[in-house]
């Protein structure tokens, strides 16, 4: 409810697991489970989920939760040869009690700080020293921030590589009235087309059918543009260069357990990531990778908002 104290609640989610919940003095609210580090829910001040979860997600670990923000480090996909996305969304996260100072620019108070740390047992998957350190916040107008700090800790002098990507679902009204601005001329790799690349044309992406592209070298802003909800997401993304863009449509969606037949068409995949070149940190460096949700209310005929605007502004 507006008006209330910000708070920040660790309670029990979906089959027991722990979660903790942000809630600022708006009424705008997140959800974030440990396990996965997996953000499940963002709602603006009016109570109204902006995020996709499917209605058959699996909260069983160490499953990962279908929608929400999966985080996938330290592998994007199947670029490499860890498990689909690396491990970071099937582990277990800690809250950090003890955070470094956190760069002045954040001005929000609602926030809550993990940490994952790699145990004995995942040397064998991956020989690295890490310290994952995630920062979820509400800010201002209820917009959402993630802000990622990986630093490298191996005590032998290696450095390691990683690719990263937050894999975020929204939930949007019917996808085939959805437009994408911001990915306009720019080159992508096709995961439909063995990651042939292509240049994308000149006008906002629209959908017609399922979509799995890796656009490199993007603006850092992109918008999505949900007409029937008049609204307009806005992604800012810091220290992630590329955007994925993923929607099953029906087939695909059929052949997904945790995924129902019909929910192709009522979200949308679009992942601030960095996938074409990895991330190389020496030990005692520390990489940074945030994104900023803002939801506003949009509407062509209004000129509430441009989307050309609010990516050149
Ligand atoms: O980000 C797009 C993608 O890599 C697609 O290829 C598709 O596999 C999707 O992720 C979902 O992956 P998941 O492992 O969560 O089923």
């Amino acid at each position: 409810m507006a008006g209330e104290k910000p708070s920040v609640e660790l309670c029990k989610g979906v089959n027991g697991l722990d979660k903790v919940v942000l809630r600022d003095a708006r009424g705008s609210s997140a959800e974030v489970y440990l396990f996965g580090g997996h953000v499940t829910s963002w709602r603006t001040d009016h109570r109204e989920e902006l995020l996709f979860v499917s209605n058959k997600a699996i909260f069983k670990p160490p499953k990962a939760i279908r929608g929400g923000i999966p985080i996938c480090f330290p592998q994007f996909s199947s670029h490499g040869n860890l498990e689909q996305h690396g491990f970071a969304r099937n582990k277990f996260w800690s809250i950090d009690t003890d955070p470094p100072p956190f760069p002045s620019d954040s001005s929000s108070k609602t926030f809550v700080d993990l940490i994952l740390k790699p145990t004995d047992d995942d040397f064998k998957i991956w020989p690295h020293s890490y310290e994952f350190r995630l920062r979820v916040a509400l800010g201002l107008g209820g917009d959402l921030m993630l802000t990622s700090r990986i630093r490298n800790t191996n005590a032998d002098g290696k450095p390691f590589s990683f690719t990263f990507a937050y894999h975020t679902y929204f939930s949007v009204s019917d996808i085939s009235e959805l437009r994408v601005e911001g990915l306009e001329t720019l080159d992508y790799l096709d995961n439909l087309k063995e990651r042939e690349r292509f240049t994308e044309q000149g006008d906002a992406i629209t959908f017609e059918s399922g979509v799995d592209k890796i656009y490199l070298s993007t603006p850092t802003k992109i918008a999505i543009i949900d007409h029937e909800k008049k609204r307009t997401f806005v992604l800012r993304k810091d220290g992630l260069p590329d955007a994925v863009v993923w929607n099953p449509w029906d087939r695909k969606a059929k052949a997904m357990p945790d995924f129902g037949d019909d929910e192709y068409k009522h979200m949308l995949c679009v992942e601030a990531a960095a996938i074409e070149k990895p991330i190389t940190l020496k030990p005692g460096e520390e990489w940074k990778g945030r994104l900023e949700l803002s939801a506003v209310p949009s509407s062509y005929c209004s000129g509430q908002l441009d989307p050309r605007k609010v990516l050149q502004g």
